[in-house]
């Protein structure tokens, strides 16, 4: 079955969505993007979504041609007519169409495309097991340079930290900030947990603010936990005695190794199930209503 793909003001069939080679988006990276899922017939967290989008075009002067509302309805209305109540939303914002050159000036319009599809990030078992993980040499972008809170269309410092991690024959690498300081991985933030209280890099590290990191730090102290955002270092995510991941796409996931060391028992530890179980079971409530 084509999909549906919202572009531009209009919806068209798949092989119809086509951006021109002239996309600055596509000759320099110069656009923003969203990975949103919809959950039970609701696009969660969207407003979020939607908020961290005008940010990161706030930062690089970019104007999205559309009002808050106006993409919110997007999200809904692409979801719609693809059939989809669960599935995966990619929302992209380019500079849009220039001319060769550096400077966006030539570019009168930014192009918005939407696509709603689905996205599987990590085998099944994985959510039950947990996986292993290895620390890419590559670093975290430094925030003073390219500020990891905007979600550009440049990922190519994740890309090569997951080539890394495919290298080493795993799914998903550590990386470490310009000082060493553990960051976030490729696509997802990350927790430990230590004597039953709960550490994520606080955002100065240069990290993405994640949504779905910030969904977690809520449940869990919905649950009774401390939660603290705090620098920490590979040695302490080496003893620590549990670790997951949290994000859109890869929503929350146990780490058992990291380098080779296991941590804690080897297993998905139990604070980190309940937080598994906490998430799976907020998707259900939360979000814009796709109707
Ligand atoms: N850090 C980075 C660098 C990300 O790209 C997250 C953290 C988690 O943020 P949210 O807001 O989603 O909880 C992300 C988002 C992929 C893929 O294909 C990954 C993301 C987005 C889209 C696709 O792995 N990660």
């Amino acid at each position: 079955m084509s999909r549906i793909i919202y572009i531009d003001g209009e919806y068209v069939n798949e092989d119809k969505a086509k951006v021109s080679v002239f996309d600055h988006g596509l000759l320099y990276g110069d656009g923003i993007f969203e990975g949103i899922r919809a959950y039970n017939g609701r696009v969660f967290k969207g407003k979020e979504h939607i908020d961290r989008l005008f940010c990161a075009a706030k930062a690089l002067m970019l104007e999205i041609p559309l009002t808050k509302e106006e993409v919110a309805e997007v999200l809904v209305e692409t979801c719609k007519r693809n059939n989809l109540t669960d599935g995966y939303i990619r929302l992209v914002v380019t500079r849009g169409k220039g001319d060769l050159g550096l400077s966006p000036t030539k570019c009168k319009t930014a192009t918005i495309f939407c696509i709603a599809a689905n996205i599987t990030l990590y085998p099944d078992e994985m959510y039950e097991n947990g996986m292993p993980i290895i620390t890419a040499s590559q670093r975290r972008n430094k925030a003073t340079i390219i500020d990891p809170q905007i979600k550009s269309l440049n990922y190519l410092n994740n890309i090569l930290a997951k080539i890394q991690a495919n290298q080493a024959g795993v799914l998903e690498a550590l990386m470490l900030n310009h000082d060493g300081i553990v960051a976030e991985c490729t696509g997802d933030n990350i927790f430990i947990i230590k004597d039953g209280v709960i550490y994520t890099p606080p955002l100065h590290v240069g990290i993405l603010d994640g949504i779905t990191r910030n969904t977690v730090m809520e449940l869990a102290r919905g649950l009774g936990y401390e939660v603290y955002e705090k620098e920490f270092t590979q040695y302490n995510l080496y003893n620590a005695d549990e670790c997951f991941l949290t994000g859109t796409a890869a929503e929350v996931i146990a780490v058992t190794s990291v380098d080779q060391r296991v941590i804690g028992s080897g297993k998905c530890g139990s604070i980190t199930k309940k937080l598994l179980a906490a998430f799976k079971e907020h998707t259900k409530l939360d979000g814009l209503e796709i109707k």
